[in-house]
């Protein structure tokens, strides 16, 4: 049965950008069946990165975070699917790669808690939020994939 369509924002962080990892990452993603409604590369300045990890202000790695998160281009995109927080959040793997499981984004190519390759949405509130942090409403496309009806089952 069909579960209700979320949209979740993906963050490939400068680590990943660096290390040749965007197209492995989006692959796994995509290949799961979850929909990419928005695309872009950009460099955030320390404002944008600041407002983006707003909740972990005041947290002793919040200096850190922001220094890393800026400190090169990153990747974001909006992904589309039933239950799309959950699967990208599970597709990543735990915060800390050490404790990531094989199998996972994190798991597979992490090392470093700070240096955990990407960022998802933890709810699907947060979720909005954050997409209008990096989006404007137009830069996301409302389209169907013939394939969809072979990932999801209509309700
Ligand atoms: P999440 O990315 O898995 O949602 P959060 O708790 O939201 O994890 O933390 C945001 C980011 O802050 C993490 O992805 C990680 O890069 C960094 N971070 C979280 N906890 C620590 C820490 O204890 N030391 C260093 N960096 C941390
Ligand atoms: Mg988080």
């Amino acid at each position: 049965m069909a579960s209700t369509v979320e949209q979740t924002l993906v963050l490939v962080k400068p680590d990943g950008v660096q290390r040749g990892l965007i197209g492995p990452i989006f692959t796994r993603l995509e290949g799961r069946g979850l929909r990419i409604v928005a695309m872009k590369m950009l460099h955030m300045d320390d404002k944008m990165a600041r407002g983006h990890y707003a909740v972990h202000e005041g947290k002793p790695f919040f200096k850190g975070l922001v220094e890393f998160i800026t400190s090169g281009p990153i990747v974001a995109m909006v992904l589309e699917g039933p239950r799309a927080v959950e699967l990208v959040r599970n597709a990543m793997g735990a915060t800390d790669p050490a404790k990531a499981a094989p199998g996972t984004i994190r798991g597979d190519w992490g090392v470093d808690i700070g240096m955990n390759l990407v960022h998802g949405s933890d709810s699907a509130a947060n979720a909005r939020h954050e997409i209008d942090h990096f989006f404007d409403r137009s830069e996301i496309v409302d389209y169907e994939r013939d394939i969809d009806k072979w990932i999801v089952e209509a309700a």
